[in-house]
């Protein structure tokens, strides 16, 4: 069996909603495109799954968050593929690629040719057990990386009102599961190696706001240690986890966020590698002509720093989908991508952005025991990065440009001063 299509979009997340997009703004014909991914579902805004999804009440539901409503464009449903021509095999797990034949094949044994490919197959969460923990299976152990997980850890939350969870992991997916997981009345422990949470991101000061207004709502910091094992009751549940320091914690359920892996299994020996991901140049493509590779997977080049990074980030997925396309669709117009970094996160009431690197020396502004603060990174004597927690837009939009500009900063005590006038004066 075998299907030819122009163009293949491999994975079915964020990244190959936004492309699908762009390719129907470029101009694809009818027939041309396939969308091929293992979810049963057409592409979503994943951020969605740790936010609106968790709430207790009016949760975010498909089709509600479909790409590519998180960028305010249009909600592609299943029914916008059919209309635009579009194949979207979803449920299709591609077992293997051979990039100088052009080929895909499925678990059905379908092979699947293509002219040109797009790689979107993002990450996937880290399981305990390639941390030397056994428990992955049970239950009441819940991770959160697809609709699959989050499904699983709602059911999880409202059959576990009042009781404990312990949350393995003080990174995004620790810090935002907690939270939601307050909201719905369970109480946390947070378990994480680190001495704060966010340690990738945040200074020790922003993360000390931030565990503190955790602990304002019942949330329990153990930090500086990690697990060591499960202990399990005859049905094979977690009843309780023993910790490296000695400590031994009741769990009722368990959340696990220890990081992700990207899913580049699939071209290892076929492309070349950067950062545990696909090196692509700056029109998203690899080693091979005719692949590309988007989201997750690429490490790009970030022009404002000077090297090529892999970015886990939203904002990353979309924009080198969009880039990708375009390159594909319109090379003779195509410029050379050009990326300013931005993550952000919202948490019971707070909401944060960044944008750029976090690298050099930090110095912070605003006012940490109220709701706006923030953070300046300088290095080599240039404003490289900077955080704002409780911004306005026109702030984000200001930090976006200025750090786009990397001014000179010659007076680290004066830009401290100036706070965020710094930058609405860049
Ligand atoms: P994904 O969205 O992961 O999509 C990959 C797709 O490929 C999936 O559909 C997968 O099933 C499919 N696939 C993989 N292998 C195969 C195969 N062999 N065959 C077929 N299909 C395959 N970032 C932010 O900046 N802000 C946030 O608030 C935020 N929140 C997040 C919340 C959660 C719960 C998670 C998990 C991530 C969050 N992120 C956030 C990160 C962001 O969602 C990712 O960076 C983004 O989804 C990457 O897009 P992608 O298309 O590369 O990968
Ligand atoms: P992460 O890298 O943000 O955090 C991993 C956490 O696990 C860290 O706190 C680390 O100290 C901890 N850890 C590592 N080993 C551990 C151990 N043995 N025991 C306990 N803790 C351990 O990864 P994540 O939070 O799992 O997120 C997964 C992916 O989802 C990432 O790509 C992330 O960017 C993405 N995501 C992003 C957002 C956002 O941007 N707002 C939200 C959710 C998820
Ligand atoms: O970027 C995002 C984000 O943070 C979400 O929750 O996209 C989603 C959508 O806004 C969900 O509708």
């Amino acid at each position: 069996m075998g299907r030819d299509f122009v163009y293949v979009i491999l994975g079915g997340g964020v990244a190959a909603g936004y492309a699908a997009l762009e390719f129907t703004k470029k101009g694809v014909a009818r027939g041309e495109l396939c969308v091929v991914s293992d979810e049963p579902v057409a592409p979503y805004e994943r951020p969605a799954l740790s936010k609106g999804f968790l709430l207790p009440e009016g949760p975010a539901r498909l089709p509600g968050f479909h790409t590519c409503v998180g960028a305010n464009e249009e909600k592609l449903t299943p029914n916008w593929y059919k209309e635009h021509g579009i194949e979207l095999m979803l449920g299709t797990r591609v077992i293997s690629a051979d990039t100088r034949r052009k080929t895909l094949l499925t678990a059905t044994g379908e092979t699947i040719t293509y002219k040109y490919l797009i790689i979107a197959t993002g990450a996937q969460a880290l399981k305990l057990e390639e941390i030397g923990i056994n428990g992955s299976k049970a239950e009441n152990v819940c991770y959160l990386r697809d609709l699959a997980d989050a499904t699983k850890l709602v059911n999880m939350m409202r059959m576990c009102t009042g009781v404990n969870a312990i949350v393995v992991g003080g990174g995004y997916i620790g810090m935002e599961c907690a939270a939601s997981l307050v909201m719905n009345k369970i109480n946390v422990t947070i378990v994480f190696p680190g001495s704060y949470c966010m340690g990738r991101l945040f200074s020790s000061k922003i993360a000390r706001y931030y565990e503190d207004f955790y602990e304002s709502k019942g949330v329990n910091f153990i930090k500086g240690t990690s697990l060591s094992s499960f202990v399990f009751n005859s049905e094979g549940k977690v009843t309780g986890a023993n910790l490296k320091d000695g400590r031994y914690l009741h769990a009722d359920m368990v959340v696990v966020g220890i990081g992700a892996r990207p899913n580049t299994s699939l071209f290892e020996g076929q492309l070349t590698f950067e950062n545990k991901g696909i090196k692509v140049n700056s029109r998203l493509q690899t080693s091979n002509t005719s692949v590309y590779a988007v989201g997750d997977v690429a490490s790009f080049p970030v022009k404002l720093f000077g090297d090529t990074r892999r970015l886990e980030h939203v904002d990353a997925a979309r924009k080198t989908a969009k880039h990708a396309v375009h390159a594909i669709m319109e090379p003779k117009t195509v410029s050379d991508i050009d990326y300013l970094p931005f993550f952000y996160s919202r948490v019971f009431s707070l909401s944060w952005q960044f944008y750029g690197d976090n690298v050099g020396e930090v110095v912070h502004f605003g006012d940490f025991s109220g709701t706006k603060f923030g953070a300046y990174w300088v290095n080599n004597k240039r404003l490289v990065g900077c955080f704002l927690e409780g911004g306005g837009n026109d702030e984000y939009v200001a930090i976006a440009n200025a750090i786009r500009l990397k001014p000179v900063v010659l007076d680290l005590g004066e830009l401290e001063r100036a706070g965020l006038d710094f930058v609405m004066a860049v």
